[in-house]
């Protein structure tokens, strides 16, 4: 298991910490997903890197890009 921290500065309240963890939780292959408001980060669980560009595919769909 690996985890992979990403910067999302959309973050903005619990509510978008709520979205980006159901969202990203339904995304094949990932193990776990952990919002913060306090630091604008999500943490994602996973075992294959290949998971990471759907991650980043679908945070940007739904409006919470990763920063560069
Ligand atoms: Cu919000």
């Amino acid at each position: 298991m690996s985890s992979k921290i990403y910067n999302v500065p959309n973050i903005s309240c619990g509510h978008c910490v709520a979205t980006i963890e159901r969202e990203l939780g339904e995304v094949a292959g990932v193990a776990g997903v952990r919002a913060s408001l306090d630091t604008k980060q999500v943490t994602v669980d996973h075992d294959d890197q290949a998971v990471l560009s759907r991650v980043e595919e679908t945070l940007k769909e739904i409006g919470y890009p990763a920063a560069a």
